[in-house]
């Protein structure tokens, strides 16, 4: 995780724009979306926290369109490639597959917070799908350092 929130907005557009061409799922089928190993790591500052979890989907394609909670101002949604971050308008959910928030890639960034998460505690984390609408799932707060490794497998 990069500190550099400021130089974030510039990539905004540019990333929004890349992720036009996956739109039309021919298959018709309903996505059935499930989220797992949600949790966010205790901060270091009140700030801003990060997010990760992991969408399974035994169905068509769906779309993360957006997230909110009411601990945040605002929940932004980054990639990670190659280290460095960047801020995603939206995230494509694979038909029959899986859309991954880990530790070096995909995360959430909980901004503006109105209070800072401490371990053992939970958040109320809302996932906006475009097609499955809205999920909300309570985000277990885990120490700093968490890192799950269960989720070698697939
Ligand atoms: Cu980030």
């Amino acid at each position: 995780m990069r500190r550099t929130p400021l130089v974030l907005g510039a990539t905004v557009l540019a990333a929004g724009l890349a992720l036009t061409a996956c739109g039309s799922d021919s298959s018709g089928d309903t996505p059935e979306v499930k989220v797992q190993d949600a949790f966010i790591p205790e901060p270091a500052s009140g700030d801003m926290a990060a997010g990760f979890f992991i969408v399974h989907n035994g169905g068509g394609a769906d779309t993360l369109d957006s997230v909110s909670s009411d601990i945040a101002g605002q929940v932004t949604l980054h990639s990670t490639k190659n280290g460095v971050m960047k801020e995603q308008k939206s995230f494509a959910v694979p038909a029959n597959g899986e859309l991954d928030f880990e530790r070096g890639g995909n995360h959430l960034m909980f901004e503006n917070l109105k209070r800072k998460p401490k371990e053992g505690g939970k958040v109320s984390v809302k996932l906006h799908f475009a097609k499955s609408g809205t999920v909300t799932v309570a985000f277990p707060v885990k120490a700093a350092t968490y890192n799950p490794t269960s989720h070698a497998s697939h």
